[in-house]
């Protein structure tokens, strides 16, 4: 009977802790007293790290605008940040490739006696008593897939103290039937060897590679033999480790996600070479429920020299090409800014700049108020999503997410493109506004907002110029009420030096909001009235809105009144200073206070529980990160989910802001890396970016023009089967894995304005 031992691993800790924390602080650590002017570009970048600058968005400096030379020098915003834009010191130094490391290799006696030691890139294995035959001691790896028809190219490195012969063997770890087995002579000299295999049969998923280390017929002293260096390299490989499509920025930490025991380590190869670059420990084996399978991670931000590579693990199967560059993600941003251009309503949308998507003018008839018989221009603004609707919830958090993003980096953001290009406003001032617009003519006389213009069903599959259906403004609510003032009082504060006259507007509107809420001081939020079938936002907490807009209205007006209703908010309950969706918009408020200048000055006390709530809002999301294979930040995978993980992303970078603590930015990096590829679908959940991306999204213009916009965000897995597509799949299928690349999934493979706003909001503060 033979014996079997599983190697305790005794690992070897050949590298030094990593070091997460420190680097950041010094580097970009909160200055939360000190209000700033906007940085200039030359302040925030060395020319060194970014090379490819004919892709890159284009600063909207006055020399780079064309065309109107007579116009005046346009007015150096200065938004009051008080955070100055630094690029991220991302990397740690070091990567610790051993801690959590777990061996998946075995040794097997009969009478034999060894100890063994291992790390991820090899063993050492003392021989005490080799046994009375070869096979008397095995030191075996099970679970390694052996497809058919495929050539193995099997390497590894190897010594003995003791010259003598050993024998390798590829089997059938089920049957124990032997596919190949050769012999081979160590020596005290450590040497490479090598095997080759072509597998004819069927597939076989559990293979085993042995090497059987007992009694070679002359040898019985005591010996030490090491194997290090081992590869198992298929010709045909599968795409089944995870990493964003895209890449990797040469700062930021690097991690692939590996869907099961995939051997001891992997290497990075360099497309051009073949050439394996690095190689890391596959490591901190975990089961992950939201996907179904057992997960672990390769790090490899050491790779830092620019260029084009893939993950190989040990037993051969490979990853997606992807680069590492100082900045991957070329014009990403744009796009992504461009989507929201393209839903524009209330205009026509010129070939110019719309491309394919050029279409006459949409919905500018007066619609019809909800119950009343009058009639109200509500013209303009943007189509919500993959539907024609518009919706004050999603616009208001949209419009708040291009301005905190502009506010962050506006070094980013140029005025080169759609249709208020050279303007000589950034265009994406020039988008929020449009928005903006529209939402101003939203709201009622008595300073209420309506929730939604929407036709009663939603139209069928054609142009936005094609839907005549007549227009329905539905309900003033206090969640829409509260959300727009939100909003507008930041772009009140933020338009200010770009036109004091709109920036006056909308606090006028702003205030008036409020008079609306404070005279409605219960929630008052819609659903559909009955025969109304179009989309809806159902939010019935309106706290936290009502807190958003008391710290906005705050921070454009310095009213006390308004700081101190959000304190009373914020002592009821601390969780309406949470979320950045488009249903809970609390930290919009609680990270305006932390930024604005007079945050601090003013209230010390309420200054530092708002710091120490937004940390505590990150580390609950943290908790997700750090049970997720894949580090991402959610918990339930529902409509939209892939907008709650950047949502998500955009607080952990806030909170790295003002604790500078390093691990939120990389786990905000983590959320990034999801959406382009690095998720339990292989799959690129951005339009036109990556290998493997959405091709068939739900929306109406993309489908009426028959084609799909680059740089737009789907909703992704949805857990719930909310579309006639995703019902059809089976119900214990893994949460992350509910997502259908069909334009009838609307639940799953829609884009939307509040999507793509959070898209643009994260990029804002990683790039
Ligand atoms: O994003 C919304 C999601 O959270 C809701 O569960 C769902 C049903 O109410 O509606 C989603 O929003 C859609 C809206 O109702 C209509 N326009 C398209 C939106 C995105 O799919
Ligand atoms: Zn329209």
């Amino acid at each position: 009977m033979q014996r079997k031992i599983t190697v305790k691993g005794i690992l070897i800790i050949l590298l030094g802790f990593l070091v997460f924390i420190t680097g950041g602080i010094l580097l970009r650590g909160p200055q939360p007293f000190r209000p700033g002017p906007s940085p200039s570009p030359a302040e925030t970048d060395t020319p060194a790290e970014t090379p490819d600058t004919t892709k890159e968005p284009e600063p909207s400096a006055p020399a780079e605008t064309p065309d109107s030379t007579e116009e005046p020098e346009p007015a150096v915003p200065v938004t009051g940040l008080n955070i100055e834009y630094e690029h991220v010191d991302y990397a740690p130094a070091s990567v610790d490739n051993n801690t959590d490391f777990v061996s998946g290799w075995s040794i097997m006696t009969s009478d034999a006696n060894v100890t063994g030691s291992e790390y991820f890139e090899g063993t050492t294995l003392q021989v005490d008593h080799p046994g009375t035959g070869i096979d008397s001691l095995t030191y075996y790896r099970d679970g390694i897939p052996i497809p058919a028809n495929t050539d193995f190219y099997i390497y590894f490195e190897a010594y003995s103290t003791i010259d003598r012969n050993i024998r390798v063997s590829l089997m059938n770890a089920n049957t124990w039937q032997t596919l190949t087995s050769v012999d081979y002579r160590l020596t005290g000299e450590k040497t490479g060897y090598e095997l080759t295999y072509t597998s004819n049969g069927a597939a076989l998923w559990n293979g085993r590679l042995e090497f059987d280390l007992g009694f070679d017929g002359s040898v019985n002293d005591p010996h030490t033999i090491q194997i290090t260096q081992l590869r198992i390299v298929p010709s045909n490989t599968q795409n089944v480790v995870k990493v964003n499509q895209i890449g990797y920025m040469i700062k930021a930490q690097k991690r692939c996600t590996f869907p099961y025991d995939a051997g001891d380590l992997f290497d990075v190869i360099d497309v051009q070479t073949g050439k394996s670059v690095y190689a890391g420990a596959i490591k901190q084996k975990l089961d992950n429920p939201h996907t179904g399978e057992v997960n672990c991670y390769g790090d490899f931000t050491n790779v830092t020299t620019p260029g084009t590579y893939y993950i190989r693990s040990q037993i051969g199967v490979t990853s997606q090409p992807f680069v590492i560059s100082p900045m991957p993600y070329g014009n990403l941003l744009n796009d992504a800014l461009m989507v929201l251009s393209l839903q524009r309503c209330g205009t026509s949308l010129d070939s110019s700049w719309a491309g394919s998507f050029a279409h006459g003018i949409c919905h500018t008839s007066e619609a019809q108020v909800y119950g009343l018989e009058s009639v109200k221009d509500v013209s303009g603004g943007w189509h919500d999503a993959g539907d024609y609707g518009r919706y004050m919830k999603t616009g208001a958090k949209a419009v708040s997410d291009l301005l905190f993003a502009y506010m962050f980096a506006p070094h980013l953001f140029g005025d080169n493109q759609g249709p208020d290009a050279g303007n000589w406003a950034p265009d994406i001032l020039d988008e929020a506004r449009y928005e903006l617009e529209w939402m101003l003519k939203m709201q009622a006389e008595d300073g209420g907002v309506y929730n939604t213009v929407m036709t009663q069903q939603f139209p069928d599959i054609i142009d936005p110029a094609d839907d005549h259906m007549p227009l329905f403004l539905l309900l003033e609510e206090t969640t829409s009420t509260a959300d727009f003032a939100g909003a507008v009082a930041l772009a009140s504060y933020v338009y200010k030096d770009w036109d004091a006259d709109f920036s006056k507007r909308c606090l006028e509107a702003a205030e008036k909001a409020w008079k609306y809420l404070s005279e409605h001081p219960d929630v008052i939020n819609y659903n559909n009235p009955e025969g109304y079938s179009g989309g809806v936002y159902l939010d019935d907490e309106d706290k936290d809105c009502r807190f958003y807009a008391a710290i906005s209205l705050w921070n454009a007006t310095q009213k006390q009144e308004y700081l101190d209703k959000a304190k009373e908010l914020f002592a009821e309950d601390r969780t309406y200073s949470e979320g950045l969706s488009w249903t809970n918009v609390g930290c919009y408020g609680k990270y305006l206070y932390l930024i604005s200048p007079e945050g601090g000055e003013t209230d010390p006390g309420f200054y530092r529980s708002l710091h120490d709530a937004l940390l505590y809002e990150a580390n609950q999301l943290m908790t997700f990160v750090h049970s997720s294979g894949y580090q991402t930040a959610i918990s339930n995978y529902a409509w939209g989910s892939n907008a709650e993980i950047a949502n998500h992303g955009i607080i952990l970078t806030m909170a790295y802001d003002f604790s500078g603590n390093q691990e939120y930015q990389q786990a905000a990096v983590e959320q990034l890396n999801y959406l382009l590829g690095k998720n339990v679908m292989n799959k690129s959940y951005i339009t036109g970016y990556g290998t493997d991306y959405p091709k068939s999204i739900h929306s109406r213009l993309a489908e009426s023009h028959n084609a799909a916009m680059t740089g737009a965000l789907v909703g992704g897995p949805d857990t719930y089967h909310e579309d006639p597509v995703t019902a059809k799949i089976p119900l214990d299928t893994p949460p992350a894995k509910n997502y259908a690349d069909h334009p009838r999934s609307y639940s799953t493979n829609e884009i939307s304005v509040n999507w793509n706003s959070a898209l643009i909001h994260l990029l804002a503060r990683l790039l």
